[in-house]
């Protein structure tokens, strides 16, 4: 089978969503059983509703965390760290931008990765601002950070209706503006903005190349769509 990136030497930009952890055993958001006790993402991951009821968002947030720290990458993250490794030996240039909060792609040994939805395994005083790692899965929630306002601590998590780090989006769209290929794996396309990265790469030019179970919402954006398990693909015809 033909690879999809023919040319080490090149800008290579990746982008993945839940889909590439599926095969690690985590959820993925939009599968017809992805609810967490009948409630809908939207209704555990906002603002709204952390300020109405922080123990239940709490709940689910430890509930994940305790998730991803049991799971470990599959072939599909550690496929993503070898073109990584081969692309910078040969001379070129990777990033991979992923919206997971599960922290695979590291553990995996991916280097240049931004995680543009937060990740799990850190917590935000919502008074002080301090961002640190925090593997406790708490026992009364919601826990409190030690600081001198003794804030109320919240998962290091975008939430809905929340603004992307504009670091982030920055060095995206510099990536998207230079990059060879940018190849978009594991998610629907349906969660703004990371969705429409697809159009902006399109805009500049570059090829778009999408790797997912089914068709996303965005498939029109694609240049080339290579349908199946992103563990069982990615070690065939990635490089
Ligand atoms: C496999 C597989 C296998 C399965 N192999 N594939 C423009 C238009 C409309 C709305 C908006 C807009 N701009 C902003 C909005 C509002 C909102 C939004 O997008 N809403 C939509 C639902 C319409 N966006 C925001 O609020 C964002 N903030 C923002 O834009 O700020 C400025 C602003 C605010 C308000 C208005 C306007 C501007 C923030 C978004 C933060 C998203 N956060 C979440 C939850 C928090 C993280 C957490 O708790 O875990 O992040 S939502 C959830 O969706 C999570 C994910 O990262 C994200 C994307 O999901 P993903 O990865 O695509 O997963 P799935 O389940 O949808 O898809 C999995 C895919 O994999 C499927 O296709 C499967 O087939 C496939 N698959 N197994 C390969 N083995």
């Amino acid at each position: 089978m033909e690879k999809i990136v023919k040319n080490l030497k090149s800008y290579v930009v990746v982008m993945t969503g839940a889909g590439i952890s599926a095969e690690s055993g985590i959820k993925t958001f939009r599968d017809a059983d992805g609810l967490w006790k009948n409630y809908r993402i939207e209704e555990v991951a906002s603002p709204i509703a952390f300020a109405r009821d922080p123990e239940l968002v709490w709940e689910f947030y430890l509930m994940r965390r305790k998730q991803a720290l049991e799971c470990k990458p599959n072939n599909g993250h550690i496929a993503l760290t070898n073109l990584e490794k081969a692309v910078k030996q040969n001379g070129g240039k990777f990033l991979l931008i992923t919206q997971n909060v599960d922290g695979l792609h590291k553990r995996a040994g991916s280097e240049n990765v931004i995680e543009i939805h937060g990740n799990l395994i850190y917590s935000r005083c919502a008074k002080c601002g301090e961002i640190f790692e925090d593997r406790n899965i708490y026992q009364e929630i919601p826990p409190y950070h030690n600081c001198k306002e003794k804030g109320m601590l919240r998962p290091h998590i975008v939430w809905f209706g929340e603004s992307l780090n504009p670091e982030h989006l920055e060095i995206t769209t510099n990536a998207l503006s230079e990059c060879d290929i940018f190849i978009v794996i594991g998610t629907s396309g349906v969660v703004y903005p990371a969705a429409g990265f697809v159009s902006i790469a399109k805009k500049f030019g570059k090829k778009t190349v999408c790797v997912n179970k089914e068709e996303p919402d965005n498939i029109g954006y694609f240049d080339e769509f290579y349908k199946g398990k992103a563990g069982e693909l990615l070690p065939e015809i990635l490089f």
